[in-house]
């Protein structure tokens, strides 16, 4: 029979197959080869116990996709989950985590939740940052639903990965659009103003045949140093158009040359100054990084 994996916890793999999940272990020879097996990968199983739903995987399927963080395969979408306060986002890692997305091909949606506690209208600048990157961004109240029936048409035939950092509401997310999801959610520590990484494990809930939604553990830093320095722009959509129109055209990486396009967009404000920003302190990252790789 051949399944997916919906849950991993050490050595134990549930694989959904046939709408049953069986409790599986990774045949021997499987192990030699050094794949670690994530949530979302394809396997074939072979049941040993029909009654106790038990089995042992023989073999695993081609990924069209991995993604480390969090860890899952084969998804076809991500909606990003910050909330706009308690605790507040952390751009640098929405800025990290879309470069990871977009790296694996991963459709993106980026979330605002908590928007119950938005006295300030902070919504109206984190949107700002990114409508022109053309991210579709929705606002929402996981709490209360305000807006979440506004995520399910993008659910449709997609297996989609919730993520986002610890305290954000991603559990809670799943529980508003998921009717039996009944996962369990943990509050914000008012202490150090951070989620208590309630969800332990990266999860797949079937929706129907053709769709399934991850909940996952919440993260607080994102690795970008697969990325090469002249890529990094790539990861930008809103560059796009103005790439081709610098003085140094597309060997422009919109740092220090003359006449960059892209620089004077930021300066007329057609891309956001944060993300500009944003661009370039990650662009030294990954300087320093290959610098030190050298040393
Ligand atoms: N005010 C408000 N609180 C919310 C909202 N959504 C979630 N919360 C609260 O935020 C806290 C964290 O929610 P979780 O759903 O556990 O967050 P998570 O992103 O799953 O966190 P981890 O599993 O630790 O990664 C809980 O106390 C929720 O009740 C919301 O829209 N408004
Ligand atoms: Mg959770
Ligand atoms: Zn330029």
């Amino acid at each position: 029979m051949t399944g997916t994996i919906v849950k991993a916890i050490s050595s134990f793999y549930y694989v959904e197959a046939e709408n049953k999940i069986y409790e599986t272990k990774v045949r021997g020879n499987l192990r030699y080869n050094n794949i670690e097996l994530v949530t979302g990968d394809r396997v074939d199983i072979e049941v040993l116990d029909e009654e106790n739903r038990k089995g042992v995987i023989f073999k695993s399927h081609k990924r069209s996709n991995l993604m480390k963080r969090p860890p899952v395969a084969n998804i076809t979408q991500a909606i990003l989950v910050f909330s706009v306060k308690s605790p507040d986002p952390n751009l640098s890692l929405i800025d990290r985590f879309l470069i990871t997305a977009m790296k694996e091909h991963v459709e993106i949606i980026i979330c605002f939740n908590k928007i119950d506690l938005d006295d300030e209208k902070l919504i109206e600048s984190l949107k700002a940052n990114y409508s022109a990157a053309g991210y579709p961004i929705v606002p929402v109240s996981a709490e209360t639903g305000y807006n979440v029936e506004a995520l399910r048409d993008y659910l449709r035939d997609n297996t989609t990965i919730v993520a986002g950092p610890s305290g954000a509401g991603k559990s809670t997310l799943i529980n508003q659009l998921v009717k039996d999801a009944k996962l369990k959610t943990g509050e914000v520590s008012e202490k150090i103003g951070r989620g208590r990484h309630t969800t332990r494990y990266t999860e797949l809930i079937k929706l129907d045949e053709n769709a399934f939604i991850a909940d996952s553990p919440g993260f607080s830093s994102i690795d970008i140093s697969d990325i090469e320095e002249r890529d990094l722009k790539e990861y930008f959509p809103e560059f796009y158009e103005y790439d081709e129109q610098c003085r140094f055209g597309s060997k422009c990486i919109h740092e220090k040359e003359p006449a960059c396009r892209v620089k004077e967009a930021v300066e007329q404000g057609l891309i956001a100054e944060r993300r500009y920003e944003s661009y370039l302190q990650l662009l030294n990252e990954i300087r320093e990084r290959s610098s030190r790789r050298r040393n």
